[in-house]
C-alpha cells in the first residue's frame, strides 16, 4: 500500500460512502417503486433492489477496510499494514453482474426455453469474467495483471457481444418509446462496464502507485454507480412505460384478442 497525501486518501474515503448512499437510496427507491409496475415486472424491480443492497453491503466493508489499511501521521496517510482488501469488489461482481443480465432479460420478457439458454450461457460467461480478472487484480506484477485480464477479456467480449445483438432483436418488436429507452441501456451498458478494464489497467501505465490506486477505486465506484442504479433506474423506466402499455391487471394476451 503507497502513502497518500490527504486529498488522495479524503477522494477515496468520500467516493465509497457517496457509493454507500446512492446503494442505500436505490435499494429503497426500486422496493417501493415495485407496486407501481404490472405484476411481471415486479421482479424486476425486487432483482434491481437485491443488487443495491449486496452492493451496499460490500461498500460498506470496503469503507471500513479503506479506513483500516491508512493512518494519518501528521502531513499524509501512511499505510497501517492491514490490506485494503480488493476482494469485496470481486465478490461484489461474482453476485451483482449475473443479476444485472437477469434483471435486464426479465425487464425484455424473454421466455421459455430461449431465455433459459440465454441466461445460462450469460452467467457462466460473468462468473468468468469477474473469477479470471481477480488473481490479476490483486498481484503487483505487471505481467501477471495484463495475462488474467486478457483472458478475462474474452468472456467480457462474449458478452457485450450477446447482449449488442439480443438488445438489438428485442428493441426491432418493441414500441418506439422503448425502442429509446433501450437504445440508451445498450450505451450506458457499454459506457459504464467499458470502465472497469480500464480502470484495471492503470497500475501497468507507470503511473504513480498512489494514483493508480485512488484513481482504480474512483473509477470502480462511479463505474459501479452507473452499472446498477443508474442502470435500475432505466430499467425501471422501461418497465413503467411496458405496464403503461399494457394495463395493470389486463393480460397482454387479453388486450391482444380484444384487438
Ligand atoms: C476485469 C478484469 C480485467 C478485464 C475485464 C474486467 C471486467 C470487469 C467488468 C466488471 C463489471 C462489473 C459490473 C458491476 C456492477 O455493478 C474483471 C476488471 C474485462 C466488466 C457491471
Amino acid at each position: 500500500m503507497p502513502t497518500l497525501t490527504l486529498g488522495q486518501y479524503d477522494l477515496v474515503y468520500n467516493a465509497l460512502s457517496f457509493t454507500i448512499a446512492a446503494m442505500g437510496a436505490a435499494f429503497v427507491f426500486f422496493l417501493l417503486a415495485r407496486n407501481t409496475v404490472a405484476d411481471k415486472y415486479q421482479r424486476v424491480m425486487v432483482i434491481a433492489a437485491i443488487i443495491v443492497g449486496i452492493a451496499a453491503y460490500h461498500y460498506v466493508r470496503m469503507f471500513s477496510s479503506w479506513s483500516a489499511a491508512f493512518t494519518y501521521s501528521g502531513s499524509a496517510y501512511t499505510p497501517t499494514g492491514e490490506l485494503f482488501n480488493e476482494a469485496y469488489r470481486y465478490a461484489d461482481w461474482l453476485l451483482t453482474v449475473p443479476l444485472l443480465l437477469v434483471e435486464l432479460i426479465a425487464v425484455l420478457h424473454i421466455t421459455g426455453q430461449q431465455r433459459r439458454g440465454l441466461i445460462a450461457r450469460l452467467v457462466i460467461a460473468a462468473a468468468l469474467m469477474v473469477g479470471l480478472g481477480y488473481p490479476g487484480e490483486i498481484s503487483s506484477d505487471g505481467a501477471t495483471r495484463l495475462v488474467w485480464g486478457t483472458l478475462s477479456t474474452i468472456p467480457f467480449i462474449y458478452i457485450l457481444f450477446v447482449l449488442w445483438r439480443d438488445l438489438g432483436v428485442a428493441m426491432a418488436r418493441e414500441s418506439a418509446e422503448v425502442r429509446v429507452l433501450l437504445r440508451n441501456l445498450r450505451l450506458l451498458l457499454l459506457a459504464s462496464w467499458g470502465v472497469y478494464p480500464i480502470a484495471y489497467l492503470l497500475p501497468l501505465l507507470n503511473l504513480d502507485p498512489a494514483l493508480a490506486l485512488v484513481a482504480r477505486q474512483v473509477g470502480y465506484s462511479i463505474a459501479d454507480i452507473v452499472a446498477k442504479p443508474a442502470y435500475g433506474l432505466l430499467i425501471y423506466a422501461i418497465a413503467r412505460i411496458k405496464t403503461q402499455q399494457a394495463p395493470v391487471g389486463v393480460p397482454e394476451e387479453a388486450l391482444e384478442a380484444a384487438g
